[in-house]
């Protein structure tokens, strides 16, 4: 059982392509004869792991993958590391803005992306896809951590957070981006081994 999330839209805007790409890899995944569900997480910080966690606990999946929008990127991102801060650079749905507060306190400082990130990186190739070594500290850095912190007792499950670009309601687009969160899931699924191959950053 594979689990998609993406997050409603946020800040101003009508339109968040995660959820949409989430739903569309979802469909891709049934129709390769995969166990898939898509939902949506509230851009909230009060709430999103809560339902993340139901939703965990509802369909004890085997793969994870979280989605979420991040602007800036020309690519999709898959994240390695997720951090136990929460620096709001702007308010949450419920007009909520944590400043240097831990995502749990108590835990450990980060966690690592249990995906096979190399294996999809050689798959897919890095012009459809990167590692990234920040996935920020607003509400999909929280959510990273939580899944992280969620499924670290399970060694079944390998889990983690890809940030997609902005793509606009165009159906093509946002296709090409599903058909990559569905590869990544399916080599997830298969326990795919990490070749030797650098994707290191300089800063
Ligand atoms: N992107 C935000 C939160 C929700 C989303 O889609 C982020 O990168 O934290």
């Amino acid at each position: 059982m594979i689990l998609l999330t993406g997050f409603e839209p946020f800040a101003s805007s009508d339109f968040n392509p995660s959820i949409v790409i989430a739903r569309h890899a979802e469909k891709i995944l049934r129709e390769q004869g995969h166990e898939a569900v898509a939902a949506e997480l509230p851009c909230v910080f009060a709430q999103a792991p809560r339902v993340l966690h139901e939703l965990i606990t509802l369909h004890r999946p085997h793969v994870v993958l979280s989605l979420g929008l991040a602007q800036g990127r020309e690519k999709l991102g898959m994240e390695k590391v997720a951090i136990n801060l929460i620096d709001a650079r702007i308010a949450d749905n419920a007009g909520a803005r944590p400043i240097d507060v831990p995502v749990l306190a108590d835990g450990p400082a980060a966690y690592f992306s249990t995906l096979p990130l190399k294996a999809a990186l050689q798959e897919l190739g890095s012009e459809n896809v990167e590692i990234s070594y920040s996935a920020g500290t607003y509400v999909c850095n929280q959510i990273f951590y939580s899944l992280m912190h969620q499924s670290r007792t399970d060694p079944e499950i390998r889990a983690g957070f890809i940030h997609v670009p902005w793509v606009a309601a165009h159906e093509a687009q946002l296709l090409v981006h599903a058909r990559a969160v569905a590869q990544i899931a399916v080599l997830a699924l298969a326990g795919a081994n990490e070749p030797r191959l650098s994707a290191g950053k300089e800063d």
